[in-house]
């Protein structure tokens, strides 16, 4: 997920741009104005902690972009490509690292397990909204 401030900031194209250029296939992608109720259950796991307000606020505060990208070890180079999770501790050239500076406004989401995933494309998008097709360059992306 490209978040309100990575929408707000004029950066979708580059961080898709990453997306490609690394190999991995994006199946799905809109842009959309997180409901509440939606925002909560997609931060249940923080629910009660002390940013969690906050974070609610500010994932359905104005429009992010949602992708499901697929490829071989795709959520750990997503997670890699993110960086850490408090931007000024992101090192350079990850998305926080180039792009963020504190942790409430780092840009972009990414899940962080095959379950969470799951979780988190069934929450976001209907089964019609995904799909199957080859890229051309996958020959030379995969051995
Ligand atoms: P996401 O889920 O956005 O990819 O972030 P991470 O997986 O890297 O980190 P997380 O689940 O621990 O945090 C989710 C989300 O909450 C914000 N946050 C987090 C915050 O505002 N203050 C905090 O102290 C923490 C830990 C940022 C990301």
């Amino acid at each position: 997920m490209i978040k309100p401030d990575g929408v707000q900031r004029g950066l979708v194209g580059k961080l898709v741009q990453r997306i490609e250029e690394k190999g991995l296939k994006i199946i799905a992608l809109k842009m959309s104005l997180m409901p509440t109720e939606r925002a909560k259950k997609h931060y249940a796991e923080h629910a009660g902690k002390k940013f969690y307000n906050d974070l609610v606020e500010f994932i359905t505060c104005g429009p992010s972009v949602l992708l499901v990208v697929e490829g071989k070890g795709a959520i750990a180079d997503i997670r890699k490509m993110n960086g850490a999770t408090n931007p000024s501790e992101a090192v350079p050239g990850t998305i926080r690292g180039d792009f963020g500076i504190e942790t409430g406004r780092n840009v972009v989401h990414g899940s962080d397990s095959l379950e969470s995933a799951v979780r988190e494309i069934a929450l976001h998008f209907q089964p019609s909204e995904i799909l199957d097709y080859k890229r051309i360059d996958e020959p030379w992306i995969y051995e």
